[in-house]
């Protein structure tokens, strides 16, 4: 069935149905969005959950008592719905303060206050409910080189990292951080711009355990990268904690586009490759619906995102069953990929003396074996057009 239900986690950023279009060039084309009448329509949907950055839900600046008063009306919509909230997450980027980033600005007083501002939004996020605290660095970089004394700002970074560890097991919450890698935009180089990048710096950390990743689509690919191949990885190091599914074409600005649009084969791959993980969390979208639509076209593209995530899942699922799919394996050796590569219980010593794996291995007839993957990818091609 391609109708969304809370039990397929489908989750949304506030931030993203809440997209007014306001971009570089141009301004809002949309009236702002009451977080309430969004958890209200999402759940119409069929969506799990609900995420946000402290001030998508409570406008910067707003004093204690409208605050709280925000918190309760939220509150009472999550409970009329039913829906919940599986993460938050701290604005570091749109105040003017945080034009030189959070937790690596140059300028520390705002890096104190970044810190206090996000210990302040784990406590809400904890009161929610939430297993997951995101950090992306959208302000963490530079422009110019003599700017930023990278390694000196990891520093700062990992020293952030280590101090919010030690409030949320001080505090005993049940929450881990997971990191947003981004190559660039808003900055002209974000600091950790990739997942590999973040993932070597998490080993560097005082809790390593308690820090994981965010991946998102479209910041991979703004790197030109294979994104399953980037998920991937983070499963294979245990380190996918959250994503962020949305649509990119190519290397360019960040598009947001919704889930589905942009490379529909790298999205293929990707439904496939969690389907069949041990990943439990939220599928969650990040996506902008385009500045061109009004709220029915808004709601259509968080519809969108749902709809073809629940049809690639159905596609990679007929895929893997298909008879002529799982001999096309076969005959790609994916079986023999599987196998050590060292025989059980052989040792060094029995490789350096197997004279079949050199001294009389027949180099040139395997290099004639064919692989057979044009034909296995033509198949997965097949099931994607419906032919
Ligand atoms: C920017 C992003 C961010 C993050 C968000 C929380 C505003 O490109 O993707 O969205 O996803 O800060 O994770
Ligand atoms: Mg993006
Ligand atoms: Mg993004
Ligand atoms: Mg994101």
């Amino acid at each position: 069935t391609l109708t969304p239900s809370p039990a397929d986690k489908f989750t949304f950023g506030l931030w993203t149905v809440g997209w007014q279009g306001r971009d570089p060039f141009g301004d809002a084309t949309r009236q702002a969005l009451d977080p309430v009448e969004t958890v209200h329509k999402l759940a119409e949907l069929g969506a799990y959950g609900v995420t946000f950055h402290d001030d998508d839900l409570i406008p910067f600046g707003s004093n204690d008592a409208d605050r709280t008063a925000t918190i309760e009306r939220f509150k009472a919509a999550l409970a009329e719905t039913g829906l919940v909230v599986p993460m938050a997450t701290t604005n570091l980027f749109t105040h003017p303060v945080f034009k030189d980033g959070g937790f690596t600005s140059n300028d520390r007083d705002v890096r104190r206050y970044a810190l206090r501002k996000t210990m302040r939004n784990i406590d809400l996020a904890a009161e929610l409910g939430a297993e997951t605290y995101v950090a992306w660095g959208g302000r963490e970089g530079a422009e110019s080189g003599g700017a930023k004394d990278v390694r000196i700002a990891l520093d700062r970074f990992k020293e952030a990292f280590d101090v919010l560890g030690e409030y949320v097991v001080e505090k005993g919450y049940n929450l881990r951080f997971a990191i947003e890698p981004k190559p660039n935009e808003p900055r002209g180089d974000i600091l950790l711009p990739t997942v590999g990048h973040a993932l070597a710096f998490i080993n560097s950390l005082e809790r390593p355990d308690m820090v994981g990743l965010n991946p998102e689509v479209g910041h991979e690919q703004m790197a030109g990268l294979n994104f399953p191949h980037g998920i991937a990885q983070a499963l294979w190091h245990g380190k996918l904690f959250h994503i962020d599914l949305n649509g990119q074409t190519g290397i360019k600005y960040d598009q947001d586009l919704r889930f589905g649009a942009g490379d529909l084969r790298s999205a293929f791959w990707l439904v496939d490759l969690l389907e069949n993980s041990d990943y439990q969390g939220p599928r969650h979208f990040d996506f902008k619906p385009p500045r061109t639509e009004d709220y029915s076209g808004v709601w259509a593209s968080a519809a969108g995102c749902m709809r073809n995530y629940l049809a690639l899942k159905e596609k990679a699922k007929a895929f893997r069953e298909d008879p002529a799919v799982q001999e096309a394996l076969r005959a790609s050796r994916l079986h023999e990929l599987a196998q050590s590569t060292l025989g059980e219980g052989e040792k060094l010593a029995d490789l350096l003396a197997d004279r079949s794996a050199f001294e009389d291995f027949d180099v040139e007839a395997a290099a004639q074996r064919g692989m057979a993957f044009e034909q296995l990818d033509q198949l997965a091609m097949d099931h994607l057009l419906g032919i």
